[in-house]
């Protein structure tokens, strides 16, 4: 056996470590111009009109664009990737404050900037519909006239509602709670922007943008601006983060290529940190109520979630278009269960549009928090340890694989070998004595246990899509005759490292060195087609392309060095990363060898032209489920309400890791969102809709500070139907940690009597979630 998988240092690391990254902002093109963005500083308001000849007389303005502009080109509205329209530059109504209202074009971006004060709009001001718990009411105001529905944007439900009843009917103890799921932000370090260089002789566009997806963008470019697909090429260079906001196309990208058709120059436009958090995608906002059932000792019968989803004002979520609540419907998590029923209503709202971002795993996360909620509640309400009241729920391995009550299968697990990991790690008897202790002594102490479940890898091509696109990758592998090879893959890393995974992946099918293999990925002209990263798929998807496509280069190299043993392939076995004579091992050739001869001029086996390149198109026959246990230590000051992470413990199943290192540094990174998420984030907005939270002085960012290092545990159960084994890694700290702090700090107050407190559990919630249950200890 080679062994290529391991801890081997990033590639990437290289540059980025060096500052030597090319980032969309660092290029610089001949002749480039600048764009800018007039945004609405209302949450609704008709657009009477818009005067920008002042900032058309301003010397360094070259052009600007109005909606009405974008309107002449049939570009005023764009397909969202959920098969919703949305304003290029509004032309009627603006919907949401920060909405894009017109576009400047300058020779540079600081006169960009300020010719926007020089737009003169009259806006005409309507009542602003902002809490979603209104939307449906009769008389709310009307977002969306173009829509039939009102301001309903989806009804959809899942699982079984009379058996789910029936259940809840058997059951001795139900708990139920309204929660809600803040809306927050991914808040990648690097904003989005791009440079778009139309070429009219040749009716070429080049756009270089930050894109986790550039050939689904690419299809959406061509059937907006009627250039032929075959014309567009999308490059995204390195990227400085994604997590989910690179995954739909923005308004200001479209602005850069009219702007570019209609200056016949290059345009540049990058977003600056507001109008990132103000307009891009966010994630979450889910309004939920969720109910369990169960006997008295503790056996759980059922669940049941009511939803009430804020879209924003344009449905934008980039998800499987057969989910509008994404794979919420996964909410039963790690559990038996008799029965489970949900409902979930979107609405639109004067806000940005969204909605799946921010490692989302496509809603389970929400889902994931409701049921470790409720667990949490239940454990208290039955006078149980939580971690036993999971231990007696969590599927046994036995029952792998499992189809769950609203229709998932996962494919494998054993979750009980998980959480004793991650109790033994703890100590968590230990803590529950330092625990009784402390509160003795009058110190407030939480322990707050979590056990999730992902679907990850979309997607089967059978019921997964976006805008039709079948969820597929493709992965094509080029072999040179010195036996280096290239790789090109339609995912696009944004920081996971897929430059050394995918190398590995490669490696390790051909007895190569991760150094001898280069991955190309990022742009349309060099790669494959696919559909690109979010919801952790690389891995079980591309990653699954590579390794059929090397296995192809494998076979072929099997029949060429046949040829040079004049043996029959039958003959020969792979071992050692060498194709070997069966009973004289030492017979043996390397791919480099073998690829050498694919290139000469010997005489080649039938079925073989030459060469041993191969390509893959992998079409995943179901999600991969990683799972993983959670423990995390807070300790709260009741008095100001500060919570301090002491300790987290984290033990996750992704399969077969291909990297052990990177994993821990997707978890490390996933930690740090959670307790960011549970503690300190949200995007708010006051009662007319003015956005709260449009600088990192608002929207805050966990630091080093506020994240312990995290104790990390690993348990290996692999996919049985990826062709490696791997599962998703990049979205599993991410869905999991949150309710772990919640339940810790919670777990904290319980001598106060605090059974359930709103995320983020910032020191002001925190204290209003004392002072709310009124028992003073
Ligand atoms: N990996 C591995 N072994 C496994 C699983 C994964 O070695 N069993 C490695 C992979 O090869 C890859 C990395 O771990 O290098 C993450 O793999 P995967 O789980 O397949 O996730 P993706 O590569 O598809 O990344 C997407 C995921 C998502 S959806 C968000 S959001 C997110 C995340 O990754 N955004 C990130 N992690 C991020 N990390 C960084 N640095 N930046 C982002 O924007
Ligand atoms: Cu939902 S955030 Mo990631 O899937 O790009």
């Amino acid at each position: 056996m080679s062994h290529a998988y391991g801890p081997v240092p990033r590639k990437e690391d290289a540059r980025f470590i060096r500052g030597q990254g090319t980032y969309v902002d660092d290029i610089k093109l001949p002749g480039m111009l600048h764009g800018a963005i007039l945004r609405s500083p209302l949450a609704h308001a008709r657009i009477v009109a818009v005067d920008a000849n002042a900032a058309l007389a301003h010397p360094s303005v070259v052009a600007v664009l109005t909606g009405e502009d974008l309107a002449e080109r049939g570009m005023a509205w764009m397909p969202t990737v959920f098969g919703d329209v949305q304003a290029v530059l509004a032309t009627d109504k603006v919907r949401f404050q920060g909405q894009e209202v017109a576009f400047v074009v300058a020779t540079d971006r600081y006169a960009a900037r300020d010719a926007l004060e020089l737009i003169v709009v009259d806006y005409e001001p309507l009542p602003p519909l902002i809490d979603p718990l209104t939307a449906l009411d009769p008389g709310a105001p009307v977002i969306r006239e173009d829509l039939p529905d009102g301001n309903r944007v989806f009804d959809w439900t899942a699982g079984d509602k009379p058996a789910t009843d029936a259940a809840f009917a058997a059951a001795d103890v139900v708990v139920g709670c309204d929660m809600i799921y803040p809306r927050s932000h991914p808040a990648p370090l690097e904003t989005c922007g791009a440079i778009a260089d139309y070429d009219a002789v040749n009716g070429r566009l080049t756009l270089w943008s930050t894109s986790q997806a550039p050939h689904a963008h690419r299809v959406m470019y061509a059937a907006l601006t009627g250039i032929p697909e075959h014309k567009i090429r999308i490059v995204s260079p390195d990227l400085g983060g994604g997590f989910g906001a690179k995954v739909p196309i923005y308004p200001g990208y479209l602005c850069a290529v009219a702007a570019s058709q209609a200056t016949g120059r290059p345009v540049k436009w990058v977003e600056d940190r507001s109008e990132s958090l103000m307009s891009t995608a966010f994630a979450r906002d889910y309004h939920m109520h969720g109910e369990i059932a169960a006997t008295a000792d503790g056996e759980i019968l059922g669940l049941r979630a009511r939803v009430l989803a804020d879209h924003g004002a344009f449905n934008a979520a980039a998800q499987p278009s057969k989910f509008p609540a994404g794979f919420f419907h996964i909410f039963t998590g790690s559990y038996r269960t008799r029965a489970a029923y949900c409902e979930v209503t979107g609405v639109f709202t004067n806000k940005a549009p969204g909605g799946v971002a921010y490692s989302c795993s496509f809603r389970i996360t929400e889902a994931v928090y409701l049921v470790e909620r409720l667990t949490d509640m239940l454990a208290r309400r039955l006078g149980m340890d939580p971690a036993e009241l999971r231990m007696r729920n969590l599927l046994r391995p036995e029952q792998f694989p499992y189809t769950g009550p609203t229709g998932w299968q996962y494919d494998s697990g054993d979750y009980p070998r998980a959480l004793r990991l991650a109790l033994d790690m703890a100590g968590y008897d230990e803590l529950r004595r330092e625990q009784a202790e402390r509160r003795a002594r009058g110190e407030y102490m939480g322990i707050g246990l979590s056990f999730f479940t992902e679907g990850v890898g979309a997607g089967p091509r059978s019921h997964m899509d976006i805008m039709g696109l079948a969820m597929s990758d493709g992965a094509d592998l080029r072999v040179h005759p010195t036996g280096k090879a290239v790789l090109a893959v339609s995912v696009q890393t944004q920081g996971q490292g897929h430059e050394t995974t995918f190398a590995q992946l490669v490696a390790e099918e051909l007895g190569l060195s991760p150094d001898d293999v280069d991955v190309v990925h990022g742009d349309t002209d060099r790669t494959p087609f696919g559909l690109g990263t979010y919801g952790s798929r690389s891995t079980p998807v591309s990653g699954a392309a590579a390794v059929v496509a090397a296995r192809k280069v494998r076979e072929r190299a099997r029949l060429v060095a046949a040829a040079m043993f004049e043996a029959s392939p039958d003959d020969l076995e792979w071992l050692d990363g060498k194709w070997r004579v069966r009973g004289d091992p030492d017979q043996a050739l390397g791919i480099a060898e073998i690829a050498m001869a694919a290139h000469s001029t010997i005489e080649l086996p039938t079925g073989i032209e030459g060469h041993l390149d191969a390509s893959a198109v992998y079409n995943p026959p179901n999600l991969t489920f990683p799972f993983g246990a959670y423990i995390c230590v807070t300790d709260v000051d009741p008095g100001t309400g500060e919570v301090k992470v002491r300790r987290f413990i984290a033990v996750d199943d992704c399969g077969v890791r291909i990297n052990p290192m990177i994993v821990e540094g997707q978890v490390h990174r996933g930690l740090a969102d959670g307790i960011g998420i549970a503690l300190m984030q949200a995007i708010s907005f006051d009662e007319i809709g003015n956005c709260l939270s449009g600088s990192f002085m608002d929207y805050l960012l966990p630091t080093s500070l506020e994240c312990p290092s995290p104790e990390l545990g690993a348990t290996v159960t692999p996919s049985p139907h990826h062709p490696v084994g791997a599962k998703g890694i990049g979205e599993s700290a991410t869905v999991g940690s949150p309710p772990a702090v919640v339940n810790s700090v919670v777990d904290a107050l319980a001598p106060f009597g605090v059974t359930h407190a709103d995320m983020p559990l910032t020191p002001a919630n925190v204290w209003l979630a004392i002072q709310a249950a009124g028992r003073l200890s």
